[in-house]
């Protein structure tokens, strides 16, 4: 919006050409986000503490996690309005990507609302129910998957890291593909959403990472000299994804250990499902397995975990599943497991950026 009013008017104060830069436009939109999130969060907390929109714990979890019960939840409401704000603030609101990626925020956003509201609010202790949850994320992920296919110039082949000479096209199966790592992206990112601050992190790590992803793929000059896919207005992405980080670390602030809120489904899927979009936008679609590593470990523990107890009725290869719970039942401290997986994370993040030279 500030870009729609302000940057016309650079002719006459010179000031304003600063909002043609995707740069200067994606910092301000994290500090926005940030600022949004770090002053409103105090208001939610106590909102949906007198709301008693507080945390029930499961009875078979860690018994670490018992004195956790009662913490407000559903606090991703905050990041996204926050991301949502700072998006329509800085972004060029003709950019089709932009309305793509928001539709997937917005979208998510409301499926982990409907869910979180029947499980904490209406105490339906299935909320929504893994089946009706799985129609709605997979309906709204083929609709996304539609739009980026029919997106001006957009190609439908994937990008396979390290391999420039090797690249499936797809064609209008790339509808299914986009969609797939868009739900897979959310409900790993649910997974992994089981201790202070354990997910936000790594989606902090992953948008930013995903900033300069956004940044040289909408930059020809830049795509064609690191020999990537340029994907003409993804650069607005970068700004997107500035929004999403800058929320991220204003959440962190709350949701540090000992959390004084958890973002809930209503944060969890659509954090989940914009993180799936920018990968698809950008075509970097195969090293969102790189970048969001640590999703994907938490979530192939719950795939083995699940196998294996259902194949040999009853026995375990983890002490609990997602990976995090095994490590608390070993013994190690909330904080210690949180800041080992942030570190995995940062490492593969280092290791994706690092392929941007080695192709
Ligand atoms: C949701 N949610 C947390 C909070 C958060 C198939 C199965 C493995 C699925 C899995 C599952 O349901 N996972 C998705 C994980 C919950 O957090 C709420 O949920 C939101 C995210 N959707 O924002 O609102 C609890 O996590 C803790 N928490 C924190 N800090 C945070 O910042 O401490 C969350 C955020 C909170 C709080 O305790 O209550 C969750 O874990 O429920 N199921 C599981 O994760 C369960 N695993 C399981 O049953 N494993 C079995 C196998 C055979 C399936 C096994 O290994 O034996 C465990 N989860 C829990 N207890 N809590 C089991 C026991």
């Amino acid at each position: 919006m500030l870009y729609h009013l302000l940057y016309p008017l650079h002719p006459d104060i010179s000031f304003f050409n600063v909002f043609r830069y995707i740069t200067f436009r994606a910092i301000y939109a994290s500090l926005t986000a940030l600022l949004l999130c770090f002053f409103l969060g105090p208001w939610v907390i106590r909102k949906l503490g007198e709301m008693q929109v507080g945390q029930y714990i499961r009875e078979n979890g860690p018994q670490t996690h018992h004195k956790k019960a009662g913490t407000p939840t559903m606090g991703g409401i905050l990041m996204i309005s926050s991301i949502v704000s700072a998006t329509l603030l800085w972004t060029d609101l003709a950019n089709c990507y932009i309305w793509i990626v928001l539709l997937v925020t917005v979208g998510y956003c409301g499926i982990g609302f409907i869910d979180d509201y029947l499980m904490q609010v209406k105490k339906r202790s299935k909320g929504l129910g893994v089946r009706s949850k799985f129609l709605l994320q997979a309906l709204l992920a083929i609709v996304t998957g539609t739009l980026v296919y029919l997106s001006p110039d957009f190609d439908t082949h994937v990008t396979i890291p390290f391999l420039k000479n090797i690249s499936p096209d797809l064609g209008w199966g790339y509808i299914l593909f986009a969609a797939f790592v868009i739900i897979g992206t959310s409900n790993a990112v649910n997974l992994t959403d089981g201790l202070d601050g354990l997910a936000i992190g790594p989606v902090i790590i992953t948008a930013v990472t995903y900033m300069l992803f956004a940044y040289v793929a909408g930059h020809a000059e830049i795509a064609d000299y690191l020999q990537i896919n340029y994907v003409a207005g993804s650069g607005e992405i970068t700004i997107f994804c500035g929004a999403m980080a800058g929320a991220g670390l204003g959440f962190l602030w709350f949701n540090t250990y000992p959390a004084q809120m958890f973002m809930g489904d209503v944060g969890s899927l659509p954090l989940g499902g914009m993180l799936g979009t920018v990968a698809v936008i950008t075509k970097q679609e195969i090293m969102l397995v790189l970048v969001g590593g640590l999703f994907v470990i938490e979530a192939l523990s719950v795939i083995f975990q699940v196998s294996f107890f259902k194949m040999t009725r009853g026995k375990r290869i983890f002490k609990m599943a997602p990976l995090h719970h095994h490590f608390e039942l070993k013994g190690w401290p909330e904080p210690k497991v949180i800041v080992r997986f942030w570190i995995i994370s940062i490492t593969l993040a280092l290791i994706a950026i690092s392929t941007l030279k080695i192709r």
